[in-house]
């Protein structure tokens, strides 16, 4: 039977440094979506990338000593090494220094300019550098950069434009007919009633005032816009314009675009304004999630003001980082990135509620029964709030995750653990120890947690994937079943910790 596809994508982030924390958010994220689906029976294919080409690149790379290539080679083995150490779990990753992808965008390039989408005028304007991105007067908010707030600098050169404004009415239509394509709600309005309706100015897609960028092959005196190239990645990557479009046919369009809020506008108008006018169909999401900020700022390459995050895996675990960027922020909104706040989501999420239950009862059952549990179905009344929580929880997750609520997705796994947690205290199993009359049903009481843990462990595969892994082994048991099960058997290793609580204070 053939699978139902699921194409979902990060931003291709500009290799200008090393990846920080928001980097990983969109990742981690995107991650955690691409895992899900795939325990859904999707197949799925799951795209990140670097975005490679630009005067922003080459001007660090000078600064480096180094030629942008040799530049972004550093910086794109270290992104790798990071999301590796992420239990990233792409399928592709995309570099637009990709001969493939450089050859595609020239073809779609000529197409577009013999088709007349593409004219050649004179470009003279502002420029913001660090985003790539060209502004009108109006749209500076005091002087500078909307998007970054930072100086924007006037360019005058022959260049290539692209007709935004021949498909504006287009795209109106289509936002409007597809309530879903633009996520969340607020920035569907802002999208419109900001941009679009105003007027479209058309986009100018080349330059000429510096070389590193792919050609356009009709006008070598010009590299292809940084945009225009970079958000063809989604595409090329599928094959799109070389002699194998299998893919391309299999995937497209994509299912979702992850994006932060600032680079929805790329994607929400001109992303499909291009794809319009290359006659094919339109993503069926984009999401423009909102920033990880630290001490109220956005955290920045330019700025500096970030750590590795690889010291914070290196320090607290994968899966504390994993764990807190997934629950910390309601997707969509703005969240606040500190250590402590990772310590302390660490401390009573991951070490007190999840790590607690799995040692408490897997102790007990090798205590108390040498590690074997059985159902003994000596069930009580007491147990049926702990049923019906294990038992509606993975329609709960399914709920959220469609709606890309992660974090609620999260949230209601551990509802179930620490309803398991109090399912301890209730029944008192050292207390039903003390009587050989209560065997059968301190069996049973092991069991239902057992069972419980077993479930949650399975619901938190796409999230926590070592951690998930972890307490399957210590349980010894690989079911995947995301339900309780009346006749599971168990014969449990002996526990190790899952996580150590962290007294550390930060400076
Ligand atoms: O914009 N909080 O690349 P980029 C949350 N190359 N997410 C953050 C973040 C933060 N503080 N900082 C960065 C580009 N991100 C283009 C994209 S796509 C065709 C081209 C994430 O390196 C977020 O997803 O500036 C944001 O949109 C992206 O990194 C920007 O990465």
């Amino acid at each position: 039977m053939k699978k139902n596809t699921y194409y979902i994508t990060t931003p291709i982030y500009y290799p200008s440094a090393n990846f920080h924390i928001g980097h990983c958010y969109t990742t981690i994220i995107a991650d955690s979506i691409a895992r899900y689906k795939r325990m859904q029976g999707y197949d799925v294919c799951f795209q990140t990338g670097t975005d490679e080409h630009g005067q922003k690149i080459a001007t660090r790379a000078k600064e480096a000593g180094l030629d942008p290539k040799s530049y972004v080679d550093n910086i794109v083995e270290n992104a790798k090494d990071l999301w590796k150490s992420l239990n990233i779990s792409y399928d592709k990753f995309i570099r637009t220094t990709d001969k493939f992808h450089e050859l595609a965008v020239q073809k779609i390039f000529t197409k577009l300019y013999e088709q007349g989408d593409i004219y050649k005028g004179e470009y003279k304007g502002l420029y913001c550098t660090p985003c790539e991105s060209f502004w009108t007067s109006t749209q500076l908010i005091d002087g500078k950069c909307p998007d970054c707030g930072r100086e924007v600098h006037e360019v005058k050169e022959e260049a290539y434009f692209l007709k935004l404004s021949n498909y504006a009415d287009q795209l109106v239509k289509y936002i409007e007919m597809h309530p879903d394509f633009i996520q969340p709600e607020s920035r569907k309005n802002e999208m419109i009633n900001n941009f679009i309706k105003p007027g479209l100015e058309d986009l100018c897609v080349s330059r000429t005032s510096f070389s590193w960028g792919i050609q356009v092959p009709f006008d070598p005196k010009h590299v292809v816009y940084v945009w225009l190239d970079a958000l063809t990645n989604y595409i090329t990557s599928l094959g799109y314009m070389s002699d194998d479009d299998t893919e391309f046919k299999k995937y497209w369009p994509a299912d979702l675009h992850l994006v932060g809020k600032e680079i929805t506008r790329f994607h929400t108008i001109v992303w499909p304004i291009l794809l319009m006018a290359l006659d094919l169909p339109i993503p069926k999401q984009v999401f423009g999630h909102g920033w990880l900020v630290i001490n109220g700022g956005k955290i920045s390459k330019s700025l500096g003001n970030y750590k590795d995050p690889r010291e914070y895996i290196k320090e607290y675990g994968v899966d504390a980082v994993r764990y807190f960027v997934l629950r910390e922020v309601p997707f969509g909104n703005d969240g606040t990135f500190s250590e402590e706040a990772l310590i302390h989501r660490t401390n009573a999420d991951l070490a007190n509620n999840l790590g607690n239950l799995v040692n408490r009862t897997i102790s007990m059952a090798n205590k108390y029964f040498d590690g074997q549990i059985a159902n003994k179905h000596e069930k009580e009344s007491i147990d049926k709030e702990l049923f019906d929580a294990v038992n509606k929880v993975n329609q709960i997750v399914k709920e959220k995750m469609e709606l890309l609520h992660v974090s609620e997705a999260l949230e209601s796994i551990f509802d179930v653990l620490r309803r398991s947690n109090k399912y301890i205290d209730e029944t008192t199993p050292w207390i039903l120890a003390k009587d050989e009359s209560n065997r059968n049903r301190l069996e049973t009481v092991l069991y239902n947690l057992l069972e419980s843990i077993r479930v949650c462990a399975t619901l938190l595969a796409p999230y926590l994937p070592d951690t998930s892994k972890k307490i399957k082994e210590q349980l010894n048991n690989f079911e995947s079943s995301d339900n309780y099960l009346e006749n599971n058997h168990y014969q449990v290793n002996i526990p190790t910790p899952l996580f150590q609580r962290i007294d550390k204070k930060v400076e």
